[in-house]
């Protein structure tokens, strides 16, 4: 890796690893439950071509698409580049074409009017199709079967927004699909299209409104009666990009808000609630209605997370010296006003889980990513620069939290729920897990964990050949749901 910048972006767990493979009946440590049955997906950011400037990001890197394919408790892996138009071009080239994080203004002439996203955040299952997704842009379709890219995603032409978010929700109950694009009409506008695809993935509703100001829409939520948008002080600014600068820049000072409309209604519904200048959130776990008040729980910190937004506003802040908690917001639908009520439910951390069946509905249980505090210093690595070190499981209603920690020089990435068809049984929770075995050498490992009972530790392990470069978001997909993919068809290109 001669050729990529030594930089915290690219060493370590972000080494990058470039390699398309697969292997059949990994080595299994323990056994794997028989109902741990299908496939989780995973989006991991892997440049394929040295970027053009020394100080790019993990986030603008190739999306690669990896799959555990489980069954019978044996293993098959197979990981390949999305081929977005980005990745084809700069492949052709054998350089980068594309230049700084979501600006245009720096790329190569030969980019053009080319799309620009990378799609490496969140594979998305839905009516039996697989996307990878990115929010500067639309979805890729990827073959679940074979891993190669059909082509790009924009419903039939019917979508006009120009982006797709990587956190869309899926009702359980309904199977539509509930999502929106923010810089829905272009770069750096305050347009946001708020969606909704049917059970059948036919886009049904496209609406659009604008925000208060251009902010990183990175997650949204639904309850049953309501969408909810949380708008935090990261904006972008056209002149800044025509500048040669960063697209988004934390405002400490600037005020949140939160819109939330009726989920089937109008977009002129919207309400406004005023919130807490300078706070941030990228993850939010559930949202659910309680009479008039409308419940939402996420994953709040004080500033932006990434320090790379932070230093583009001026904010000199380590990156453990970020406050912040799993925080419960409660809005009562019945009263007129701005504010709403806050209350800290756990520790801090990210990448919240949540079983599929409890979107948008009260929840028993969910999981998130957090640091051990025995655990020592944090791998460098991932899309922020420190890796989490602890699973945490909050029971939300009676405030218990239990913890699986893990070992001084070991790092967890965003487990996948696996559902089990027992009452009362939590299911499983697989997340790849990477343990420093030298200076920038890591073993990683798929873990099987118990989700009712993660304090002790993974049933489960499967060490992986070769290196991984280190993922964003996974997806769990069962084999019900693989059997009813559809096939990719001819006429739609990319
Ligand atoms: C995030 C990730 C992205 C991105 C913007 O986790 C935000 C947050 C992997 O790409 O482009
Ligand atoms: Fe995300």
């Amino acid at each position: 890796m001669a050729n990529f910048p030594k930089t915290i972006h690219f060493t370590g767990l972000n080494t990058p690893v470039g390699i398309e493979w697969s292997a059949r009946n990994l080595d299994v440590i323990g056994d794997i439950p028989a109902e741990v049955d299908g496939a989780f997906f995973r989006a991991v950011p892997d440049p394929a071509v040295p970027p053009m400037y020394a100080d790019d990001i993990v986030l603008s890197g190739d999306g690669m698409v990896a799959r555990f394919a489980i069954s019978g408790g044996k293993v098959d892996y197979a990981i390949r580049y999305v081929e977005t138009e980005r990745y084809k071009l700069e492949r052709e080239a054998r350089r980068a074409l594309f230049g700084q994080y979501r600006n245009p203004f720096t790329d190569d002439p030969a980019a053009q009017d080319k799309d620009r996203t990378v799609a490496n955040t969140t594979p998305v299952w839905h009516a039996g199709r697989l996307f990878m997704t990115k929010e500067d842009g639309l979805g890729y379709e990827i073959n679940p079967h074979t891993l190669e890219t059909v082509g790009r995603w924009d419903y039939y032409g019917a979508l006009r927004s120009q982006t797709f978010t990587a956190h869309p929700r899926i009702d359980p109950q309904t199977g539509e699909m509930f999502f929106f694009g923010y810089e829905a009409g272009g770069l750096c506008t305050k347009d946001v299209a708020y969606c909704i695809a049917d059970k059948d993935g036919n886009l049904t509703s496209e609406q659009w409104f604008e925000q208060p100001y251009c902010s990183t829409i990175h997650d949204f939520a639904i309850s049953e009666k309501y969408a909810i948008f949380p708008i935090f002080p990261t904006t972008a600014d056209l002149e800044r990009l025509k500048a040669g600068g960063a697209h988004w820049a934390h405002q400490q000072e600037l005020e949140s808000w939160v819109g939330i409309m009726p989920r089937y209604g109008k977009v002129e519904e919207m309400r406004w609630f005023r919130g807490r200048p300078g706070i941030s959130a990228f993850h939010l776990v559930n949202a659910f209605d309680d009479g008039d008040l409308v419940h939402l729980d996420l994953c709040l910190s004080d500033t932006n997370a990434f320090g790379f937004m932070r230093e583009a506003g001026g904010i000199q802040r380590d990156q453990r010296e970020i406050g912040g908690g799993l925080t419960r917001w409660t809005f009562d639908m019945s009263k007129d006003g701005e504010s709403y009520a806050e209350r800290v439910m756990g520790p801090p951390g990210d990448m919240p889980r949540l079983r599929d069946v409890d979107q948008g509905r009260p929840y028993r249980a969910a999981w998130y990513m957090s640091m051990n505090p025995q655990g020592g210093p944090p791998l460098p690595g991932g899309p922020v620069g420190a890796a989490f070190n602890a699973m945490l499981r909050i029971e939300p209603g009676n405030g218990r939290i239990d913890m699986m920690p893990l070992d001084f020089g070991m790092a967890i990435s965003e487990p996948v729920h696996v559902p089990s068809a027992t009452p009362d049984h939590d299911g499983w929770l697989l997340a790849v897990v990477d343990r420093q075995s030298g200076e920038d050498m890591f073993q990683s490992e798929l873990w099987i964990v118990e989700a009712g009972d993660i304090a002790k530790g993974p049933i489960a392990r499967v060490p992986m050949p070769l290196p991984m470069r280190a993922q964003v978001h996974g997806s769990w997909v069962s084999r019900a749901q693989l059997d009813g993919a559809r096939v990719p068809q001819a006429e739609r290109v990319a």
